[in-house]
């Protein structure tokens, strides 16, 4: 089922008229309603008259992370805040946290995307949906919630944690569909072995899995472990939450709904737009909403985009899972490395578990050094100590292939490294750079 085919199935050049003339308009409405754009763009040089057509969207300039944390708490609103009906923030590691608001009708628009996206996935009205995002501040709670409502589905709002009695109400209740990060849904699995059942018998047919990268070696594990349909969602705070694009049961690419969150690839090092099919960094913006609409906003995530018709029948571009963010990059001995080319190779040897960890430290003689925390199968950690020694060599072998910073590598018991019931932590830096 396609919840807005009026929409996702769009004739490209109908499309295209929206977006030209939702762009234009949403320049104005920023323009006329947030000083801090007006003044962004007239530092740029450009008025909202310059904006005519969607191409012109490279004349506006880009909005960042940081322009947000500066103008904490309500600097980039558009709307007084009395319009605002909810509010959401994440905090950052460092200095402000990331405030962003709803007005009534960008809840709904958030209702729509996401129910576009559970529909996507195979959700039919009626299913019921274990919601184990965790509820609160974090958007995947409540999003997942307004758009399963939204599409007639019946919301387990039951949050994420308590593993066992996740299991014990998906066994009482028997839902159709689970949403919760990958590592979660890997985790679930590992407690329903642990206590005597078998995840394969579980009621969950598609899973709504997304927060955090994962790989499609992940992927695969999860749909062997769980049974179940895994697919991709995807989203950010900034924007509007989890339902920004959606695999559909194709699992070729995840749908962006492009005719109210417009996608730019462009080239971080040049900011300029990225060659044809070439990866970079995301850059999107809202064309509809209210409280705080973005202009090309930079959200630091790598990713690859597909504008061919996909078989499902829906018309907008396909973004590929995410490669890595321009800031998770790490430097070691002036080498980039990207978490998710560590999990690349692990993921492909024989005997290692789902969860590792990467930590950088600087020694005491200035030189970085970055070891990678494996967790073995059980079977390979009772094995003899040349077993292990040999897994060990292996692992290192491939990855300083791979990287050329040379790690080290520590091969730990099952369930040493902690779990995550949400976004997983995977790098860990100590340096004080
Ligand atoms: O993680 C929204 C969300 C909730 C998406 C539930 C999907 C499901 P933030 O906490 O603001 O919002 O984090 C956004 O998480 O810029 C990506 O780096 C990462 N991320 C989100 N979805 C995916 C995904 C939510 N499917 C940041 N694959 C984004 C990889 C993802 N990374």
């Amino acid at each position: 089922m396609i919840w807005n085919e009026e929409f996702e199935c769009m004739a490209l050049e109908d499309l295209k008229n929206f977006q030209s003339e939702r762009l234009a308009r949403i320049a104005s409405y920023v323009y006329t309603n947030c000083p801090v754009y007006k003044a962004k763009f007239d530092a740029a040089g450009v008025c909202p008259g310059d904006i005519r057509s969607i191409d012109d969207i490279v004349k506006l300039p880009f909005t960042t992370k940081d322009d947000m944390r500066d103008n904490y708490p309500f600097g980039l609103f558009s709307v007084h805040t009395k319009h605002v009906s909810a509010i959401h923030v994440s905090s950052g590691t460092t200095g402000n946290p990331t405030l962003v608001g709803y007005t009534k009708d960008d809840i709904e628009l958030w209702s729509d995307v996401v129910a576009r996206a559970l529909c996507c996935a195979g959700a039919e009205p009626g299913d019921r949906i274990q919601n184990a995002y965790g509820y609160g501040f974090f958007t995947g709670g409540l999003g997942l919630h307004y758009g399963a409502m939204a599409m007639g589905l019946t919301v387990i709002p039951i949050s994420s944690g308590q593993t066992k009695r996740q299991l014990k109400i998906m066994q009482d209740l028997q839902p159709r569909i689970l949403s919760c990060t990958p590592s979660y849904a890997l985790y679930i699995a590992e407690e329903a072995r642990d206590m005597g059942l078998d995840p394969r018998q579980s009621s969950w047919q598609i899973g709504m899995f997304g927060a955090e990268p994962w790989s499609e070696a992940i992927r695969r594990d999860i749909e062997e472990e769980l049974n179940l349909l895994a697919t991709d969602i995807y989203g950010l705070s900034e924007i509007i939450g989890p339902g920004v694009s959606q695999e559909c049961t194709y699992k070729d690419g995840l749908h962006v709904f492009s005719d109210v969150f417009f996608p730019e690839i462009i080239d971080p090092a040049t900011n300029q737009p990225a060659a044809e099919g070439a990866d970079g960094e995301l850059v999107i913006t809202t064309l509809t909403k209210q409280a705080i609409p973005l202009i090309r906003y930079r959200t630091r995530d790598i990713v690859g985009m597909n504008n061919a018709r996909c078989r499902c029948g829906r018309t907008s571009p396909r973004l590929s899972k995410i490669k890595g963010r321009t800031d998770d990059m790490i430097v070691v001995k002036g080498i980039n490395v990207f978490p998710s080319q560590i999990e690349g190779v692990l993921m492909g040897i024989d005997g290692v578990g789902h969860q590792y960890q990467i930590v950088v430290d600087r020694k005491s003689h200035g030189l970085d050094e970055v070891e990678v925390l494996v967790e073995v199968e059980e079977s390979i950690f009772s094995d003899e100590v040349k077993v292990l020694g040999e897994l060990q060599k292996k692992i290192k072998n491939q990855i300083d292939a791979v990287l050329s910073v040379g790690v080290k590598v520590t091969l730990v018991e099952p369930k040493t490294i902690e779990r995550s019931m949400g976004k997983s932590k995977r790098l860990i830096d100590r340096r004080t750079l």
